[in-house]
């Protein structure tokens, strides 16, 4: 190894600068004085990913050496956050980074902040997938993350007069220091073509003769997938796993063509065409919109992810062995097409016979639904997935008629038949990929308690019925190194004096707390951690959004995607009744509790109702500011653009969780699990994993109103009439009114009008039953936040109760009840 790059001793800050300088100007070719912030981070992420490379070679020897099992994760989504501050608390080497900067008039921080986050996901989902291998590669599981590279990831926010406006995320506009390219390493992927009878001999497999089941997949145009390594560095372990996302690239026939034909232009576009597929991360995040690039993005990532897994699964290996060496992880529907792609491989390509390779398929994969909403669940048209896909189309009528077959033989009804088909027949023929997911896996899981169970219950109950050992239940977890370690200092100090250091990777130490919370001294001090988050956000906020808001408030936070299902309009109208009984003097302002109301929320571009409410949302703020009488008592903040960079900082200044979705439709949740972990108390209803959480930190210690999951159903059932709430709530009634009246909307009375008629006559989330209820809890907010010990003493329970939801706890659930691969440390070769 060269001089500066011996990364076996430990750094000292004066090596590390050589280090960061040698990066500067030998790789970045830029000089110490001309140097913008954006080259000094640059340079500084090189330097640190330096330290990242022995161990993941080590990392890479162990697990490929051994005939170890591993995890491969398909997720179309990572929304991974910033990487420098991660890389560097997992190499220990913040400090010595900051005191090489230092010495070198630069300051860390600053640096940090020039990090564009990589945002290759929309919310939930995404996150989670960034946390899982955080998770697993801190518990030195063998796996990989695979997904795509998008050129453009979820879009950067603006608002212009209130409204939402969407804006390019060119992240890697400014180069990407995190990733490592393999262009020598691409696979081809195909596309479109026709399906013959396979050749004789060779063709039609690798093996020789082709199967008995064989068909020979002729695609009309192919791309390549170019694979991109992320280092994925476990923390206070030598274990660096990798994610692999995929870039397409058009091929070299598309390149001769630009010479072959006399059409150059056409050529090109042809280019352009290929690379679009990993162009642009689809912002939608609930209502799939059968877009046929998506369909083209969903199949290039599993098809190039199989190949690579295949290969390093196996090597020239035995193909029997596969579901030994590999366990695949679907991550919701999006890579399900991954299950015929897997029995075209076996079948066609290595002419195995069909009930062997199923029967390899269906032990290899499993597959996590993360939803409940019937119009969130993909499903692709039979015309559009025959004319991309046409090998895999036959091959899924054939796994639907071999299972449809089964069902008959073992006594199934028509009715029952028809609703189990993967196929759709009505409106349209389409593909329902939540049951191929289901029938081509081992194990189906939901992402929290209740989730799992109305999965069982209602979404899949026909497939519960069938195979009750296949469903299976994995609450969801966040990792405790960004979301507690790195995004709250405060507490982190403060827990690492009162329990140790050890909580970090094994959160359960947290318990260690409970006896702290009848202190008088701990709970001052987590007070002033609390503080200090406030005071740090407010600072943020001022010079990020032009915000001017007080520290002294309670800080009652909503932070998720905009969606009708999470009800931010019930928040709304929290916030206008207060509004509304301030002005009309029903309420004195001097005994309304100081309080900043905090949103973030991005809408899909194409969701009109969302959008309306976040310019409800942005016209009751600007309302509000402008009226003395609520000056110092109530706030709303919409910081635009929502991002995990901005959870960081809100998360830990947070009183308040708001998860007041209605009951039976969040899957799960994250940002619940980490607002208790930064000590904020949850208001919320019996939905998703609140439940967990409330039976966790117990019942005191949380807020809970609204409907259960049975009695919104049996709402429903009866025929659900929002008008009559309204009739019968003045207050509520008096709020609608205000909107109504024009009064968020300069006299205009049209402004919010779909806003306010969907309310009164559809309000399919039920927020006006819920209203009154929710109203009640925060008096009750108001009223324990008065007695600031006590809020204290609870906010530490949340704290000490919620270890539980660490993202390690997850993956140790998914090993011992779904995976079966056990952890491999890596082994030092140096
Ligand atoms: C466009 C199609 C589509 C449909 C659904 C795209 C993305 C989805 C996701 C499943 C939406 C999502 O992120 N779901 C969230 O997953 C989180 C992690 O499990 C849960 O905590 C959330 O409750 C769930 O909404």
């Amino acid at each position: 190894m060269g001089r500066v790059t011996d990364t076996h001793a430990a750094p000292t800050p004066s090596s590390f600068a050589e280090e960061f300088l040698d990066e500067l100007h030998f790789e970045l070719g830029v000089s110490r004085e001309t140097a913008s912030p954006t080259d000094l981070y640059v340079a500084l992420a090189r330097a640190v990913r330096r330290h990242l490379v022995e161990g993941w070679f080590d990392t890479l020897s162990t697990q490929l050496g051994g005939d170890s099992k591993f995890v491969a994760y398909l997720s179309a989504e990572y929304l991974l956050g910033r990487q420098l501050e991660n890389a560097l608390l997992a190499t220990g080497l913040t400090e010595v980074a900051r005191d090489a900067l230092d010495g070198l008039g630069l300051s860390l921080d600053e640096l940090s902040e020039q990090e564009v986050e990589p945002g290759l996901g929309n919310g939930g989902l995404g996150r989670l997938a960034a946390c899982f291998i955080d998770s697993l590669a801190t518990m030195d599981v063998p796996a990989v993350g695979y997904g795509i590279r998008y050129e453009y990831g979820i879009f950067r926010q603006t608002f212009v007069d209130g409204r939402q406006v969407e804006q390019a995320d060119d992240w890697l506009a400014l180069g990407s220091p995190w990733e490592i390219p393999h262009p020598e390493m691409a696979v081809t992927v195909g596309f479109g073509g026709h399906t013959e009878e396979p050749a004789g001999t060779g063709e039609g497999t690798a093996d020789g003769a082709p199967g008995p089941d064989a068909r020979q997949w002729v695609p009309g145009w192919t791309v390549e997938a170019v694979p991109y390594n992320y280092l994925v560095p476990g923390y206070g372990t030598r274990n660096v796993n990798t994610l692999r996302l995929w870039s397409a690239r058009a091929t070299k026939a598309f390149n001769l063509e630009i010479f072959n034909s006399g059409d150059y232009e056409a050529a090109v576009r042809g280019q352009t065409y290929a690379e679009n597929i990993s162009k642009v991360l689809y912002p939608e995040d609930s209502t799939p919109q059968g877009k046929e690039l998506r369909l083209q993005q969903q199949y290039f990532f599993v098809a190039a992810s199989l190949a690579d897994t295949i290969a390093r699964a196996l090597g020239d290996g035995d193909l029997h062995a596969l579901p030994d060496r590999v366990v695949f992880q679907l991550n919701d529907t999006h890579p399900v097409i991954a299950i015929p792609e897997m029995m075209r491989l076996l079948v066609d390509v290595h002419g195995l016979g069909w009930d062997e390779a199923w029967d390899l398929t269906r032990r290899s994969f499993n597959y996590t639904c993360h939803t409940l909403l019937p119009e969130a669940l993909e499903i692709w048209s039979v015309d559009l997935l025959g004319r991309l896909l046409p090998r895999h189309l036959e091959i899924i009528y054939r796994i639907n008629e071999e299972f449809l077959a089964s069902l008959r033989d073992s006594g199934g009804n028509e009715l029952q038949v028809r609703r189990m088909s993967i196929i759709q027949e009505q409106p349209e023929r389409a593909v329902r990929m939540a049951y191929l997911a289901t029938v081509g896996s081992t194990k189906v899981n939901g992402v929290a308690a209740l989730h799992s169970q109305l999965l069982r219950d209602a979404v899949l109950h026909d497939f519960s019925d069938l195979w009750p050992e296949k469903f299976t239940n994995v609450t969801n977890g966040i990792t405790p190194r960004r979301f507690v370690r790195l995004a709250n200092p405060g507490l982190s100090a403060l827990l690492d004096e009162t329990v140790g250091t050890g909580w970090v990777k094994d959160l359960d130490q947290l318990r260690g707390l409970e006896a702290h919370a009848e202190d008088p001294e701990f709970r001052r001090g987590f007070r002033d951690v609390k503080a200090a988050n406030k005071q740090r956000l407010v600072d943020l906020l001022a010079t990020r959004d032009g915000l001017h808001l007080p520290t002294d408030a309670l800080y009652d936070v909503m932070v998720k995607r905009l969606h009708e299902y999470k009800r931010q309009m019930l928040k709304v109208l929290h916030v206008v009744t207060l509004y509304d009984q301030v002005r009309s003097g029903a309420l004195d302002p001097a005994d309304v509790t100081p309080r900043v109301v905090v949103f973030g929320a991005k809408a899909a571009p194409g969701y009109r109702m969302a959008k309306d409410i976040i310019a409800l949302v942005n016209a009751v703020a600007a309302t509000i500011d402008a009226d003395p009488a609520l000056a110092g008592r109530l706030q709303i903040a919409f910081p635009a653009n929502y991002n995990v960079t901005l959870a960081e900082k809100l998360i830990p200044a947070a009183d308040l969780s708001e998860q007041i979705s209605l009951a039976g439709k969040e899957a799960s949740g994250t940002g619940n699990m980490k607002f208790a972990l930064n000590g904020a108390l949850t208001i919320g209803t019996l939905d998703g994993a609140n439940v967990e959480i409330r039976d966790l930190v117990g019942d005191d210690n949380f807020f809970l109103f609204g409907m259960t999951e049975p009695e919104a159903e049996a709402l429903g059932q009866a025929g659900y009439d929002p008008g009559s709430f309204y009739e019968q709530d003045p207050a509520l009634k008096s709020a609608i009114d205000l909107i109504a009246s024009g009064a968020f909307s300069h006299g205009d009375p049209t402004a919010f009008e779909s806003i306010v008629s969907d309310l009164l006559w559809k309000d399919r989330f039920m927020v006006l039953a819920d209203y009154r209820a929710y109203l009640d809890a925060q008096s009750r907010v108001e009223a324990a936040y008065a007695d600031p010990d006590a809020w204290t003493r609870s906010a530490i329970l949340n704290v000490a109760r919620s270890g539980f939801f660490s993202s390690d706890r997850s993956i140790r659930d998914y090993l011992d009840r779904i995976w079966h691969a056990p952890a491999v440390p890596a082994r030092s070769n140096g």
